[in-house]
């Protein structure tokens, strides 16, 4: 009788050990990474998709977002991102294009009339072409969603208004060898360097001036290590990118692969609409805190640019035509 209830304990223990550590692996926690800081809307966008997912789950599957750059800067965390130990990342295409050259199409200065033509192209076919590119490369990256980083111009300690003058400045590029040519050619000298070390490098003038969109240079505080004059000059329209690890992405069953496909499309049209807020309130903003937005026909800097486009587009010749002709 003894014996019995002793085997019976232990089948209990037993049980609710296999209950507790299958309950423990059956819940995934997917490690999410943004440069920008809590509230930005990519950030809250992502956050968002996360409450959805766990929902939709029942808490099998959790998001956790790092913002802010605690998991490094963008080229770290696209490294991050390739190996799994960052599972969702949203990143600006630009220090994608080294690791999937092919994205380097929608990098190229001028490559879009304006946000909304390149909202245009994303949400068509191409749009979904670049993504498809990008999963079926060897980066180990799945391309789930795009997102909008309005139109990026230039900010600098002193006035600029036509090429001529940035002769001799320095102003930091991302990290792609396009964004140096592309400064290059509109009279600067482009100098590479991570998001999270402009604010230094301007005040201490390793650099003269960055470039930027108004959400970026207010929540970066860059305007105020000195570069107070915003020039209108919008030489890149670069889209955000939200990818997945392919290491994590292999470990979801099909019906949660399709979910998160189609959480992350969602998020794109809930970034979409923050974004437009966040634009006009934090162009308000800088405006209020003496920044100087400086307006200039930018035939110049698209003209200046032509080489960088003729170097870096000749491979993509037709699907630059096909980008032109969308309306
Ligand atoms: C921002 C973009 C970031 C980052 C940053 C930069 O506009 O949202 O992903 O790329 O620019 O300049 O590094």
């Amino acid at each position: 009788m003894k014996l019995h209830r002793n085997c019976l304990a232990a089948l209990a223990a037993s049980l609710s050990l296999v209950g507790l550590s299958s309950a423990a692996l059956a819940q995934t926690v997917l490690k999410a990474a943004d440069v920008h800081p809590q509230g930005y809307p990519t950030v809250v966008a992502v956050e968002d998709m996360g409450k959805k997912l766990e929902a939709a789950t029942n808490g099998r599957i959790k998001l956790q977002m790092f913002p802010g750059s605690v998991l490094g800067g963008e080229k770290e965390m696209i490294e991050q991102t390739q190996v799994g130990a960052i599972q969702i990342l949203r990143t600006s295409l630009g220090p994608v294009g080294p690791v999937v050259p092919e994205v380097n199409v929608f990098n190229m200065p001028f490559v879009f009339r304006d946000p909304k033509h390149m909202r245009a192209v994303i949400d068509g076919p191409i749009g979904q072409e670049l993504l498809d590119k990008i999963s079926a490369s060897p980066a180990k990256l799945i391309g789930l969603a795009w997102m909008d980083g309005g139109s990026r111009s230039l900010y600098t300690k002193k006035p600029v208004r036509k090429p001529e003058d940035l002769k001799g400045q320095k102003i930091r590029m991302m990290g792609n060898p396009l964004f140096v040519d592309t400064m290059n050619a509109m009279g600067g000298n482009g100098i590479s360097m991570g998001y999270g070390e402009v604010f230094t490098a301007l005040q201490t003038n390793v650099i003269d001036g960055a470039e930027n969109n108004p959400p970026s240079l207010y929540t970066a505080n860059h305007f105020k290590a000195g570069a107070k004059y915003y020039t209108q000059t919008n030489h890149l329209i670069i889209p955000e990118i939200l990818v997945m690890s392919k290491v994590a992405w292999d470990k979801l069953s099909p019906a949660d692969q399709a979910l998160v496909k189609k959480l992350a499309r969602e998020a794109q049209l809930e970034q979409r609409a923050l974004w437009d807020k966040a634009v006009a309130d934090y162009t308000a903003k800088l405006k209020a805190e003496g920044v100087e937005f400086i307006e200039i026909d930018n035939k110049p800097f698209y003209e200046s640019t032509a080489a960088v486009r003729a170097k870096y587009g000749a491979q993509y010749a037709d699907l630059m035509k096909r980008i032109a002709d969308v309306k």
